[in-house]
């Protein structure tokens, strides 16, 4: 089974180094867009494109894929809404599993209908405990799911929902306060879950300065994704990245 891209991302963590995803959905980009994102992201050095949406409309996901494999070599993972956002030519796949609800379609029924597909696709398989937090505005992904998020000030909910991931054998760790969130994950809540957890802690939803990012990282988030604030501001992918790569270079020295 492939296993290099989370291998890369142990290794980063171990070493301290913070890595920056740029989160695509295929719904909202043409070509056009898309090349302008892959220039961008080969320059500002972005570790990896994730691929997906709570709600992806449109059936272009696989020629979005192939259009960036073709155009970069930075590694694709999917960020899937839902079984049907597979596609073999991404290299990884984020394997969700909404740990933070306790809708069990979420948890481990769609994964049932969807595992032979899975296996099939050849992709790298990430087991990921899924946990969105409360951003203040309503999410896709809480109403698709009918699940409600963990509020924002309960750090010890969010502490042990990602303890019990781990401990269910679960390789990464998303903590997410949704597409557009009002309001980012606090750092309070980011320290408390990534000091007691081993595995990479991915954080994302309402993130759009770059200071918000730098801060994030510092407090122990290992990936950064950011989508909304990037369709609003490409020059942003640049920004965020120097800050995030900054958080490895200081702890280098
Ligand atoms: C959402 O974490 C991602 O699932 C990114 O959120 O679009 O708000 O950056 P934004």
């Amino acid at each position: 089974m492939r296993n290099s891209i989370y291998q890369s991302l142990v290794q980063k963590k171990q070493q301290g180094k913070k890595s920056f995803a740029v989160l695509i959905d295929p719904d909202k980009v043409d070509i056009a867009l898309l090349d302008q994102l892959i220039a961008l992201s080969i320059e500002a050095k972005v570790d990896y494109l994730l691929v997906g949406g709570s709600l992806v409309v449109s059936n272009h996901l696989d020629e979005c894929i192939q259009h960036i494999k073709e155009n970069c070599s930075i590694p694709v993972i999917l960020f899937p809404g839902s079984p049907s956002q597979i596609s073999k030519y991404a290299d990884a796949l984020l394997y969700l599993s909404l740990i933070s609800g306790r809708n069990p379609e979420l948890l481990i029924g769609q994964h049932v209908i969807s595992a032979p597909f899975v296996k099939q696709s050849g992709l790298e398989i990430m087991s990921t405990g899924y946990m969105v937090i409360d951003g203040g505005a309503p999410t896709t992904v809480s109403y698709i799911s009918n699940a409600s998020p963990i509020p924002a000030d309960k750090n010890e909910i969010a502490l042990c929902t990602a303890l019990a991931g781990e401990m269910l054998g679960m390789k990464l760790i998303y903590m997410d306060a949704g597409s557009g969130a009002k309001r980012a994950i606090t750092e309070t809540m980011i320290k408390k879950v990534a000091s007691n957890i081993e595995v990479p802690l991915i954080v994302g939803g309402g993130i759009t300065t770059p200071e918000k990012a730098y801060l994030n990282c510092k407090a122990g988030a290992d990936v950064i994704v950011v989508g909304n604030a990037i369709e609003k501001d490409i020059a942003l992918i640049k920004e965020i990245s120097e800050a995030v790569h900054k958080v490895q270079i200081e702890i280098e020295n």
